[in-house]
């Protein structure tokens, strides 16, 4: 505090100098108490008060962005950071050659608060989700890991709320508040995308997300820190560091679940792995089948109009689209992109789409080969424990409720099938309640430093130095 006022840079650690502009300090005023009463309500379920071993973004520098310390959550300072410019030209679409935006122009002004709106969405709706995982956390290192994911979510919502209130007056105050009413899987007020009210249960769910849905954020993300809009996309920019952690808990998560397993299969060969507590492979499988699939939905559909406009507008681009080599023509304007789908009468059929308005599959495609490349790395734990098992992703057309494959059904490796015959056989390739409740089962608390529910190994390290047994949460 400052002469009785707040002094905003002590409180929201920013390089945006909030502390030179009054609209934004009255805005951020009112904001601010009503997103505390959302941590509060719809942050994580106690905890609240326990300190928690927290890395806090405090500059932008590669060197030294992050500090590590004992924080209690609601006091984690979420602060407002722009990564340097990247480019002062635009570099794709229509508008290539011209030089980046630093305020909003009036005919892309709907477009980009759509775009940042749908964005900053998903945010406290990932927080919302994950809402009653603490309880049953496996480790004081896991729930560390939670709640850090948590936080920076939350200050995900403060990057894009900043450019609300910044780049779109009135209008991007009303959109802020919006935000912290909708709620995940609410009847009347849901999140706006299908995966954001998904519930999130359990820690395979949990791990799940994070290596799926995360990466999800990864790519869209990387898509607008490509805009011509210079403030969105040196905020998207630096929520990419911060996203590399949530990928990393992600594949890490499942990659100890399944190393736990294939460590008891090796033990007592002759034995269910259920009968000591382990998530069988299985289940695994079909955990990986959900969460991928519904993952997918998150890229649209593979022939968007709006994905089209975003491109030529220069207002989303390609992931890594400065790199010439893997995309060589910026403009996209006479190519098409093939699929196969199935026309009405049910038969096999190739669409063409044009380039641009298959922006969101291309998108899609890069997500799908990193995808594969962090499944690889699963699979050589089985290697290395010498184990015949493999985890595969299901086909892109399998269980999808958005896009051309909305349409039909498909099995796991993208064969068509009648809606009776994906009734009988669903079971086989997503979890059922049963396959859930065995899972729950496995769920119990562990409290004491350095010890780890039965299901899940160590990690191979702990957090920045230090050791595995550090109290990460002070309970
Ligand atoms: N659910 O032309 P279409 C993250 C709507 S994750 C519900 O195919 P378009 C994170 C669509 O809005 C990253 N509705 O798609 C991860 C449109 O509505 P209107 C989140 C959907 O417009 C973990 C209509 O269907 N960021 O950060 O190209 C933890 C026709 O759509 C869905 C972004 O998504 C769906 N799945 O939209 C925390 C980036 N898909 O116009 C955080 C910003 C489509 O009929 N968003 N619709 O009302 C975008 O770039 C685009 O809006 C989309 C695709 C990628 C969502
Ligand atoms: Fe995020
Ligand atoms: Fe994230």
């Amino acid at each position: 505090m400052v002469d009785g006022k707040v002094n905003y840079d002590d409180v929201i650690p920013n390089n945006v100098a909030i502390s030179d502009s009054r609209k934004l300090q009255r805005a951020i005023k009112e904001w601010h108490p009503k997103f505390m009463k959302w941590w509060w309500e719809r942050g994580p379920e106690s905890y609240q008060h326990n300190d928690v071993y927290l890395r806090t973004a405090i500059t932008v520098d590669a060197s030294g962005w992050a500090t590590y310390a004992y924080v209690r959550m609601p006091e984690y300072k979420w602060g407002i950071f722009l990564a340097p410019k990247k480019t002062e030209t635009i570099h794709f679409g229509d508008r290539q050659g011209q030089e980046t935006w630093e305020s909003v122009p009036g005919e892309h002004r709907n477009d980009l608060r759509r775009l940042i709106v749908t964005q900053a969405d998903t945010e406290p709706g990932s927080v919302e989700q994950q809402q009653l995982l603490g309880h049953s956390a496996p480790s004081l290192y896991d729930m560390r890991n939670l709640f850090q994911v948590n936080v920076e979510e939350g200050r995900h919502l403060w990057a894009m709320v900043y450019l609300l209130m910044q780049y779109f007056g009135r209008d991007g105050r009303e959109e802020s508040e919006g935000l912290l009413i909708r709620n995940s899987g609410d009847a009347d007020t849901p999140r706006i995308l299908t995966t954001f009210n998904e519930p999130i249960v359990d820690w395979l769910d949990f791990f799940c997300f994070a290596m799926f849905t995360d990466r999800d954020g990864k790519y869209q993300l990387g898509a607008l820190a490509e805009s011509a809009f210079a403030p969105l996309a040196r905020t998207t920019q630096f929520m990419l560091t911060e996203e590399a952690f949530h990928l990393f808990v992600g594949e890490t998560g499942v990659g100890r679940t399944i190393r736990r397993t294939a460590q008891l299969m090796k033990e007592t060969p002759n034995e269910d792995v259920t009968t000591v507590d382990a998530i069988p492979l299985d289940i695994v499988q079909k955990y990986i089948n959900y969460w991928y699939s519904v993952s997918l939905d998150l890229f649209g559909s593979e022939d968007s109009s709006n994905a089209a406009n975003f491109f030529g507008a220069s207002l989303k681009g390609r992931f890594g689209e400065s790199n010439r080599k893997k995309y060589p023509d910026p403009l996209c304007r006479d190519t098409a992109y093939s699929i196969e789908c199935l026309d009405e009468n049910g038969r096999k059929t190739t669409t063409e789409i044009p380039m641009r308005r298959a922006m969101n599959a291309v998108l899609r495609d890069t997500y799908i080969e990193d995808t594969y490349r962090a499944l690889r790395r699963w699979n050589k734990v089985f290697e290395k424990e010498d184990i015949q098992y493999r985890l595969q992703l299901p086909s892109d057309r399998f269980n999808r409720k958005i896009g051309l494959h909305a349409a039909h059904q498909a099995d796991v490796e993208g064969n068509f099938l009648t809606a009776e015959e994906w009734e009988k056989r669903k079971d086989e390739w997503l979890p059922t309640p049963e396959d859930k409740a065995y899972v729950k089962t496995c769920m119990v608390p562990v409290r004491e430093p350095g010890k780890f529910a039965n299901w899940i190994t160590p990690p191979y390290r702990g957090v920045s130095g230090k050791p595995i047994d550090f109290e990460y949460v002070r309970l």
